[in-house]
């Protein structure tokens, strides 16, 4: 059995929760290096209103990160109940696993479902081919495999995730809990030095929809009524000091829902959006969060009291869904004031721009879907993974158009390399970054940039919402010399 160890780099990782044997890292990581059927005690049950809880972290050491992760439907804490769920190392939100530019990542994926599974890092640029990040793998019942990921050296710093990404029954996986957040380290170095240790927590956005005394899986219906919560947690409590700043991790890491983010009365700091840093730091009030997205946000208490992190309305379209305001957690502001740091204003991370770049090949890619919303397709046709859709060639520039011919929005992804996202509806988009996920508005269409680097081979696209990628809304894209 593995042990993933501690790093020497010092990561202000405030948890609020007192059980210190989660942050294991340092303590030897139970959850992640034992097999969960052999775990001494089960896991701590934590009711509505309790402390933010962050998930259990591993650490990479010395340009490595070692993690066994297996894959089992058991019983265990969601939202201070006892459900069956789809576990990784038997816990409803498994550990996040913590790594740097230059890492490589020896991931032994062990299946005890009843059905196929893999793995995919959302987000990451990283080989597609062999046993690193790709997703024709199918991890039979019983089997193990073992990934390995070798990350370059251009890494960016921010949030990434992982998920199952088994064909075509992600979204029952992920919806039943197979997702877990992966922090890319050196986001700090980019603050000024009085905000480099500053207190950091996970907000992974995980819905369940309750179906008896488990988690559903089967037969989703992205409008139900749903139970939103972070961490596994419902409506936790951040506590933060008048005037203090946070580093928070915004992480949709649901299956099929979006969230419209808004901390009441106070604004939204981003310095990084989908695992790209910001080139400079740009507040919202609100942040949408399509299927997988993610933002990296500095807040800062407020005067004492309590306020609300919530998601806001939002409808994805008259063919689409509609998801009600909900409370995700309170922050809690007590205790010594302070006056709030100065955030910089001008330049952050540097700034990649194809603005200016020469253009390769220009595509259009078109994302519809039949009259009943049974099958859903890209460029009229369903998935298949035998089949090569697109072929980009290493070391050229692409431009996309991405065109939404449904009555609903779409949540466009592409593995391997990030795109910038330069036009909606026709109007110029001023981003402050790449990203690897955008909302294609209803009847509309973006215009994206992507830039095919250092890795050739078979990947996908495809849309986020998971019940679509399941009924057909993927392609393959062959990376080619
Ligand atoms: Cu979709």
């Amino acid at each position: 059995m593995r042990y993933p160890l501690c790093r020497a780099r010092r990561l202000a990782v405030a948890l609020t929760f007192a059980v210190t044997a989660l942050v294991s890292g340092c303590t030897g990581g139970q959850a992640a290096s034992q097999p969960p059927s052999s775990s001494p005690s089960p896991a701590p049950s934590f009711p509505a209103g309790a402390p933010l809880r962050d998930p259990e972290q591993v650490v990479s050491r010395n340009g490595v990160l070692r993690v066994d992760l297996v894959v089992e439907r058991k019983q265990v804490d969601v939202a201070g109940r006892k459900l069956w769920a789809l576990t990784y190392n038997g816990r409803y939100v498994p550990p996040t696993l913590r790594i740097r530019p230059r890492d490589t990542l020896y991931l032994t994926m062990t299946n005890r479902l009843s059905q196929d599974t893999n793995l995919h890092v959302h987000g990451l640029h990283v080989s597609p081919s062999g046993d690193s990040d790709n997703i024709f793998i199918h991890i039979h019942p019983g089997e193990t495999h073992h990934y390995v990921y070798r990350f370059p050296d251009t890494l960016r710093a921010g949030t990434y995730w992982y998920h199952s990404h088994a064909d075509p029954i992600s979204a029952p996986q992920v919806a039943g809990g197979l997702s877990g957040v992966i922090i890319v380290d050196g986001l700090q170095q980019y603050l000024p030095v009085n905000l480099r240790n500053i207190t950091e927590h996970v907000i992974a956005l995980k819905d369940f929809q309750l179906q008896g005394d488990a988690v559903k899986t089967q037969g989703l219906h992205i409008s139900a009524p749903t139970n939103r919560t972070v961490n596994g947690q419902l409506n936790p409590t951040i506590r933060i000091r008048p005037g203090e700043t946070q580093l928070w991790r915004l992480a949709n890491v649901s299956a099929n829902i979006y969230y419209n983010v808004h901390l009441q009365g106070q604004q939204f700091h981003v310095v990084a959006h989908d695992g790209a840093p910001s080139d400079r730091i740009w507040t919202a009030d609100s942040l949408l969060l399509a299927a997988g997205t993610r933002f990296d946000v500095l807040v800062q208490g407020g005067p004492p009291g309590r306020t609300q992190l919530q998601t806001l309305a939002y409808n994805t379209g008259p063919g689409g869904n509609s998801f009600p305001q909900a409370t995700l957690a309170t922050l809690d502001s007590q205790g010594p004031s302070a006056r709030p740091a100065p955030l910089p204003t001008s330049s952050f991370a540097p700034r990649l721009d194809f603005s200016h770049a020469p253009i390769a090949a220009r595509r259009t890619i078109v994302f519809s879907e039949n009259a009943d919303g049974s099958k859903y397709y890209i460029n009229g046709k369903q998935f298949d993974p035998n089949r090569v859709d697109i072929r980009p060639k290493l070391n050229t520039i692409e431009e996309w158009t991405v065109r939404n011919d449904s009555n609903e929005e779409h949540s466009f992804h592409t593995h391997v390399n990030k795109f910038q996202l330069m036009s909606i509806n026709g109007r110029p988009h001023q981003g402050h970054g790449l990203q690897d996920t955008a909302s294609v508005p209803v009847k509309g269409q973006i215009v994206v940039r992507i830039r095919f680097n250092t890795y050739t081979g078979k990947s996908v696209l495809h849309c986020h919402i998971l019940n679509h990628e399941d009924a057909g809304m993927m392609a393959v894209m062959e990376i080619v010399k």
